[in-house]
């Protein structure tokens, strides 16, 4: 059994959720507070699997295994299922363009840490910490409709009638916009994508509110 560590609220653990619930695996769950404790994340025994002090992070038995989009495709190539990453070469690297410009260009952006440095280090208020979320996430998510647009890609989902990986990073980069107060009225096939993926239970099951650990 896969030993998952996760927070109900981290995007990135979100992400792995849809990933398990799609593939449908199984998984022992692992609380990682990212507040109790001065951030539990930050303990050294987490940071024997995680030495970023980050979630999500697996214990397989090959090891730990950390970075969502690693895990992704890890369980991508281990389980059999729906494919989470079409066999087209050039879709395929489509698909992570567009699953990178999430992970790697608009989540690091607003994660706990570097707020907790704008904050603690540089003296930004609250309001200026949500501003700056708001900025980077919208900008980014305005990218992602853009791509998807120029990409022409038909059906419900963002690569086709099929969930994979762009839609498993943008239903949880969906939820934080929400959660800061990002307009996304301008986004119609972003909105379109998300509401296709939310009725699908493995996307509505792995929604922060539903999880062990939730907090309201
Ligand atoms: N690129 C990493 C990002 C992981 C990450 O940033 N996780 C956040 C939660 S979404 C975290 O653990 N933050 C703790 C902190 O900033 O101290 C991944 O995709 O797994």
């Amino acid at each position: 059994m896969i030993r998952f560590h996760g927070y109900f609220r981290s995007s990135a653990a979100y992400r792995c959720r849809i990933a398990f619930n799609l593939k449908g695996v199984d998984w022992d769950f692992v609380s990682v507070h990212l507040r109790k404790d001065g951030g539990q994340q930050k303990a050294p025994a987490y940071r024997r699997i995680n030495p970023q002090a980050l979630v999500p992070s697996v214990e397989l038995e090959g090891g730990p295994l950390t970075q969502s989009l690693a895990i992704i495709e890890w369980l991508d190539e281990s389980y059999l299922g729906t494919r989470l990453l079409p066999s087209d070469p050039f879709v395929r690297a489509q698909v992570r363009a567009f699953a990178m410009s999430i992970a790697c260009d608009i989540h690091p952006l607003h994660n706990l840490r570097v707020l907790d440095y704008l904050k603690t280090k540089l003296g930004q208020d609250q309001s200026e910490l949500d501003a700056w979320c708001r900025h980077w996430i919208a900008e980014g998510l305005a990218a992602c409709e853009a791509l998807l647009v120029r990409n022409g890609t038909r059906g419900r989902f963002a690569f086709g009638d099929t969930p994979g990986l762009a839609d498993i990073c943008l239903v949880p980069q969906m939820f934080s916009a929400d959660r800061f107060g990002v307009d996304l009225t301008q986004m119609p096939r972003l909105n379109s994508v998300r509401e296709a993926c939310e009725e699908l239970p493995a996307f509505a099951q792995a929604h922060p509110s539903l999880q062990p650990d939730t907090e309201s």
